[in-house]
C-alpha cells in the first residue's frame, strides 16, 4: 500500500468466466467422494460434518443465503476472477497477484475467534458455530481501496452487530479491535514489509454496530477464497478497504482507540477513521476519482462518492466531527 501507483493486472492473468468456472468445477470433482457429494448442496450448518478439519481447502463450497435488504443495487458486479486475483493481503506478499498464489497455505480449519477485553467474560467462538448464528445474507457492496481502485462485490455474511451482541461487551467498551491470523512460518512473505504483525484494525463501537458493517464468510455465494480473508473477515463498505481485516482470530473490546496497522505505519497518510472521502486527498494522490477494476479500460474511471455512496446510512455517525482532521 505504500507503493505509489497500483499496477494493472496483465490481461494474460484473466481467464474468461466460463473457463474459470469449469476449472473450479473440475477441481471440485477431484476431491474425495464423500466430500464432493456434500459440496454439491451444502448448507452452512453442514460444513463442519462434511469437511473434516484435515481438509484444508473448502474452495467452491456453496453457502445457503437469503437476499439482504442492505444490498447495493444497480452496478455491474466485478467478475470473480478479479476479486480473487487482485488482492491486498500483505501476509502473503505485497503484489496484487501474490495472495492468490500463496494463500493456499492458510489453515482455515479448525478456526476460532477469541473475544477479549471489556466483555462480561472472555469467549472463544468456533467458525462453524459462527456460520450458524444467523441466516447468511447476500450483500452486494462497493469496495474502495485507498489506492483509488474499486470493485463491486457480492459478499456473504451477516451484520457484525449480531456477533458483537453475542460477545456481551461492557458499557466501558468504546472501541473494537480486530486481529488477523499471523504465523510467520505460513506467511513467509510478511517479513518483506516493515509492518509489525499481526495485522490489526479497529472501529468505534457505534461504527461496528452499524448494520452495514458485515461479518463476512463468503463471496459469490461460496465460502471466502483464502486470498480474500478466509474463513472470516470484516467488511466496512463506507471505509477504505484496509479497515476490513482479513482472516480474523481475535476481537478485543477496548475503552481506548486501538493502534491499527496502517495508521501506525504512516499516520499522515492513513487515519484511524479512513472514511471514503473524495474531499480529502491522500498526500501522494487524489481520492476524487477511482478506477473500477474489471471493466474495459475506457469505462473504468468514475467519481468517488462521499462515504463510498453510503452517506445516507452512515453520515450521522460523524455529526460534529471534522472529517478533514479525522480522516
Ligand atoms: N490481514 C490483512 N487484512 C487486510 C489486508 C492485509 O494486507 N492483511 N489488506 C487490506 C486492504 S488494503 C484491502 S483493499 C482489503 C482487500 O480485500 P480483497 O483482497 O478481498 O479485495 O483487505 C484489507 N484487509
Ligand atoms: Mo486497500
Amino acid at each position: 500500500m505504500l507503493i505509489g501507483k497500483p499496477s494493472d493486472i496483465p490481461s494474460s492473468a484473466i481467464t474468461p468466466k466460463e473457463q474459470y468456472l469449469n476449472r473450479r468445477r473440475f477441481l471440485r470433482g477431484a476431491i474425495s467422494g464423500a466430500v464432493a457429494a456434500g459440496a454439491a448442496a451444502v448448507g452452512a450448518e453442514r460444513l463442519a460434518e462434511v469437511f473434516s478439519p484435515r481438509i484444508g481447502a473448502l474452495a467452491g463450497t456453496k453457502l445457503e443465503t437469503v437476499k439482504s435488504p442492505l444490498t447495493t443495487t444497480g452496478e455491474e458486479l466485478t467478475p470473480e476472477e478479479y476479486i480473487t486475483h487482485y488482492n491486498n493481503f500483505y501476509e502473503f506478499g505485497v503484489d496484487k497477484d501474490q495472495p492468490a498464489k500463496n494463500a493456499g497455505a492458510l489453515p482455515i480449519r479448525p478456526w476460532t475467534i477469541k473475544v477479549e477485553g471489556k466483555v462480561a467474560k472472555p469467549l472463544t467462538f468456533d467458525i462453524d458455530t459462527l456460520l450458524k448464528l444467523r441466516p447468511l445474507e447476500d450483500r452486494v457492496y462497493r469496495h474502495r481501496c485507498v489506492e483509488a481502485w474499486s470493485m463491486v462485490i457480492p459478499w456473504v455474511g451477516y451484520s457484525l452487530s449480531e456477533f458483537i451482541k453475542q460477545c456481551q461487551p461492557l458499557a466501558s467498551a468504546k472501541y473494537v479491535q480486530f486481529l488477523s491470523y499471523y504465523d510467520k512460518r505460513v506467511e513467509k512473505w510478511a517479513s518483506e514489509s516493515t509492518i509489525s504483525w499481526p495485522y490489526s484494525e479497529g472501529l468505534r463501537m457505534d461504527e461496528a454496530m452499524h448494520p452495514l458493517a458485515l461479518l463476512t464468510f463468503g463471496l459469490y455465494g461460496e465460502v471466502l477464497p483464502n486470498q480474500d480473508g478466509a474463513p472470516v473477515r470484516i467488511v466496512v463498505p463506507w471505509k477504505y478497504g484496509f479497515k476490513s481485516a482479513k482472516s480474523i482470530v481475535a476481537v478485543r473490546f477496548l475503552d481506548k482507540q486501538p493502534s491499527t496497522t496502517w495508521n501506525d505505519q504512516a499516520p499522515n497518510e492513513y487515519g484511524f477513521y479512513s472514511n471514503v472521502n473524495p474531499e480529502v486527498d491522500h498526500p501522494r494522490w487524489s481520492q476524487k476519482t477511482e478506477r473500477r477494476v474489471g471493466l474495459p479500460f475506457y469505462s473504468q474511471r468514475r467519481t468517488t462518492l462521499m462515504f463510498n455512496g453510503y452517506g445516507d446510512q452512515v453520515a450521522s455517525l460523524y455529526t460534529g466531527m471534522n472529517l478533514k482532521k479525522n480522516f
